[in-house]
């Protein structure tokens, strides 16, 4: 099977409702045309898409009935407004994002701490409109998409990296923590909310939540790997930071070979999850393996 027809019509979908989801200036009512230029400025400069290309074909293996489309998006300005906020001179100073300059440097500081904040409340106003006619549903996205969003996951895990940096010697324990955090949260969210859109019963949520939480590690792995080995035209984002900064990475505890292993190792497992749902789960397996040997 050759993922990558289905992967490009996955993506050219996400596109389209990205541009149809996220307000626009329309008019003083809607507010400043500033902080919609902002919000879609980083939106729309690219990114792989890849949670919410989890969602819906994970939603897919259950044949919904309702779109899955409004929760696609609402993970990507989740994950957009954490890359935008992650690249403020307060955290990551990063001047280079989706190969394009990073939000704060194209606006400024302000408009891109605003930007990022509208992306995070843009995500629940999208699940709550378009899921309102299914309330039960709307609840549970909220409630997943929350939680992982939240203070003890996505945001504890960023916390806690910040933490880690000062003191440059982090554990396999504190890594493990921050990543499962930081990173699985949101790919672990996209396969559990595209299996709730889908009405999957409690034992394929377990299972999904399981796969997007080793997936998570494998790609953050692999993130590391790339941050070590790719440049920054390929990355479209700066190369080379984790040494630069002294930080504990996979690659600096394990080197670079054994970073690779252990990506396979958590590749499998999400594998085994996967292979136990119903559908047809060929395509996430394949995009599962094939994130193993993604260069961006
Ligand atoms: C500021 C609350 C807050 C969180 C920031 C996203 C993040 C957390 C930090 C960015 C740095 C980093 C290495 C995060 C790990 C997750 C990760 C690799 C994000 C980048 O995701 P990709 O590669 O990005 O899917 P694109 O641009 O392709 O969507």
């Amino acid at each position: 099977m050759d993922i990558s027809i289905k992967l490009n019509q996955l993506i050219a979908q996400v596109e389209t409702a990205i541009d149809q989801l996220v307000p626009r200036y329309a008019g003083e009512d809607a507010g400043p045309a500033r902080i919609h230029d902002a919000m879609r400025y980083s939106l729309q400069a690219g990114g792989k898409r890849l949670r919410p290309v989890f969602v819906l074909s994970s939603a897919a293996l259950f044949r919904p009935i309702v779109s899955a489309i409004p929760a696609a998006i609402a993970l990507e300005c989740i994950h957009t407004y954490s890359l935008v906020h992650d690249d403020l001179p307060c955290m990551d100073n990063d001047d280079l994002r989706r190969g394009r300059p990073t939000a704060h440097r194209q606006f400024d500081e302000a408009t891109a701490l605003l930007a990022g904040d509208a992306l995070l409340t843009q995500a629940f106003v999208l699940l709550a409109t378009h899921y309102s006619a299914t309330p039960r549903l709307a609840t549970a996205l909220v409630a997943e998409l929350a939680d992982a969003a939240s203070g003890s996951r996505l945001v504890g895990g960023q916390m806690q990296d910040l933490l880690a940096e000062k003191k440059n010697n982090a554990s396999a324990a504190e890594l493990d923590y921050i990543h499962l955090n930081k990173t699985a949260a949101m790919l672990e969210a996209s396969l559990v909310m595209g299996g709730l859109v889908g009405e999957a019963d409690s034992t394929s949520l377990a299972n999904l939540r399981s796969a997007g939480r080793h997936l998570g590690l494998a790609f953050q792995i692999i993130d590391d790997v790339l941050d070590a080995t790719a440049d920054s035209a390929t990355l479209g984002k700066t190369a080379g930071k984790d040494a630069k900064a002294g930080k504990t990475t996979y690659v600096s505890l394990h080197g670079i070979a054994t970073a690779r292993q252990l990506a396979q190792e958590q590749t499998d497992a999400a594998l085994s999850c996967l292979r136990s749902l119903p559908g047809e789960t060929e395509f996430l397996i394949q995009l599962a393996q094939a994130l193993l040997t993604r260069v961006k």
